[in-house]
């Protein structure tokens, strides 16, 4: 498996429940390094742009709006098969349907606000990582 960089976001619900030490301790326990971090404030603008692919959704305005309820934290994680190995911690989608021991089970109260974003393909994570990274802000590790 090669080294692999993933964007993930903690999700406003997640960051308000003080659950961003306990999601962190996950990714490194699973080998994922956090190589670049920030907390922030999502503009609409920034979000809509962010989620740009779901545009067309049904569920695009009510996503954009739960992301802009309060501040996200941003991470870039680095390790081997990254990608994949960062949508397994997370879980399904909706939390109803994530396995146990996964940290939408585990912190996601609805398939809207389910605690965690995981970028989903090796070409989706470098675009999403250069959306909010410059590469200057990327420390390989
Ligand atoms: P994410 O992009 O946030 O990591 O989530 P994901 O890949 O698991 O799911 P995706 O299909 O990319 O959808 C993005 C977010 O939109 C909301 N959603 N709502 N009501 C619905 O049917 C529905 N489907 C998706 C979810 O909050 C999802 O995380
Ligand atoms: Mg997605």
């Amino acid at each position: 498996m090669a080294l692999e960089r993933t964007l993930s976001i903690i999700k406003p619900d997640a960051v308000a429940k003080n659950v961003i030490g306990e999601i962190y301790t996950r990714f490194e326990k699973a080998g994922l390094k956090v190589v670049a971090s920030k907390m922030k404030q999502l503009s609409k603008q920034e979000a809509e742009g962010f989620y740009a692919v779901h545009r067309e959704r049904p569920f695009f305005n009510a996503l954009v709006e739960f992301m802009i309820s309060g501040p996200v934290m941003i991470q870039v994680l680095e390790g081997e098969g990254a990608v994949l190995k960062n949508r397994d911690l997370m879980g399904a989608t909706n939390p109803k349907d994530a396995a146990p021991g996964t940290i939408r089970a585990d912190f996601a109260d609805s398939i809207d606000a389910n605690a965690v974003h995981g970028s989903d393909s090796l070409e989706n994570a470098a675009i999403e990582v250069a959306y909010f990274f410059p590469a200057t802000d990327v420390y390989a590790r």
